[in-house]
């Protein structure tokens, strides 16, 4: 009796959980509404299945509970049940399983005139890259990436000069406009996922996946990693800004090409790279910083408020001694920090496992971040530094 109760109970608590449960999903921002149908479709199919079986098992709980004179009857097989088992099952199987593949083939099937968008995960950021005006993405591969070439695109390519590169988390789509997605990955498997979309793929390195959407409500949405990717997973965020033609077109021609990224510092990239700049550059370069840190995701493993986390916090880091796992010391500077971002896996602070990722930046964006670092050193040890390297420059 008191399973049949506690069945019965189960059962009322689950659908009413369901029904006042405050966890819904995010309006509905792209062509994919048959996700969610094929999503109602699964939730009803099972719900039934759920409830019925487990009404029946409290009606024979109660039906055939113990009576005093009473034998149970043995009946080792039934094969009129069977057979109305074996149907009934089939058909919520199949009633379960054909949507998906219909939504399925719709989703590989790209309309002709979606539009091609590289995306590009890696530990724990995300890159895009448009075609530019011949329309075509040019080769790229691994084995090319470097600090000035973080996308890795094959420069003898002439498809790949035009690209338009995004580096940094922000991708802008234009509204009604479909698109495809090609994913890569540069490191590890991730996945890129845009809930209010419905549509998204696994990142998996050494091949490229695709699928296709149509952005059609504008907005800013929230870009998140849906595969363990390692301890910056949860940072490893990004945006999508859907805006109208002009917008998205007057964004999309302020972006670089791959020719010019390759091309000599353009001089405000060498203003900023100069350490001797005044003080109002000094705000910018710190303000630059701290975007590489966000965009980069050095924000889900360090913190600027004290509390220690994945790596240790920058609050108070420069000028600080830190002691390595060999027993060594180390005066926390400008070098030290370029060195250890550099190259992280070189040497390894006490108390911390060796897993920062490699991050490949410039010397520009390198300057930045340490100067954003810098700006939460202990004020003593900043403005030493300060002082030392006045006079000499
Ligand atoms: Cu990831």
């Amino acid at each position: 009796m008191a399973m049949a109760v506690a069945l019965v109970l189960m059962v009322v608590a689950s659908l009413l959980f369901h029904f006042l449960s405050p966890w819904w999903a995010t309006p509905l921002a792209s062509n994919w509404r048959q996700m969610d149908d094929t999503l109602t479709i699964t939730l009803v199919v099972t719900a039934v299945f759920f409830v019925a079986i487990n009404l029946f098992i409290v009606y024979t709980l109660l039906r055939f509970r113990h009576r005093e004179g009473r034998r149970a009857a043995y009946q080792p097989d039934n094969k009129k049940l069977e057979h109305w088992l074996i149907v009934a099952t089939s058909i919520a199987i199949m009633g379960l399983l054909a949507p998906g593949l219909f939504v399925y083939a719709a989703y590989v099937t790209v309309p002709a005139n979606a539009l091609d968008v590289e995306v590009i995960g890696q530990q724990w950021q995300w890159r895009f890259r448009y075609p530019g005006a011949g329309g075509k993405l040019g080769r790229s591969s691994i084995d090319l990436v470097s600090a000035a070439n973080p996308f890795g695109i094959d420069p003898r390519d002439p498809a790949g000069q035009d690209n338009i590169l995004v580096n940094n988390n922000e991708l802008h789509l234009q509204i009604n406009q479909p698109v495809r997605m090609l994913l890569r990955s540069q490191d590890v498997l991730h996945d890129f996922y845009v809930p209010p979309f419905r549509a998204r793929m696994n990142m998996v390195p050494g091949m490229v996946t695709s699928f296709w959407f149509t952005p059609n409500k504008l907005g800013r949405y929230e870009v998140l990693c849906a595969q363990l990717c390692g301890v910056g997973h949860s940072g490893m965020r990004g945006y999508v800004v859907v805006e109208d033609a002009a917008g998205f077109q007057k964004w999309l021609k302020a972006q670089p090409t791959f020719a010019q990224t390759m091309a000599p510092p353009a001089p405000v990239a060498a203003a900023a790279a100069a350490p001797a700049a005044g003080a109002a550059t000094g705000e910018a370069l710190v303000a630059q910083g701290k975007a590489l840190a966000e965009s980069k995701a050095c924000v889900a493993c360090h913190t600027v408020d004290g509390s220690p986390r994945v790596g240790p916090t920058w609050k108070g880091l420069f000028g600080k001694t830190e002691t390595m796992e060999n027993g060594s010391t180390a005066t926390v500077d400008e070098t030290y920090l370029k060195d250890f971002i550099r190259n992280p896996q070189a040497r390894v602070v006490k108390g911390f496992a060796p897993m920062m990722p490699k991050i490949e930046m410039s010397d520009a964006e390198l300057e930045a971040l340490v100067a954003y670092i810098k700006s939460y050193g202990t004020p003593a040890a900043t403005q030493q530094a300060q002082q030392q390297s006045a006079p000499s420059r």
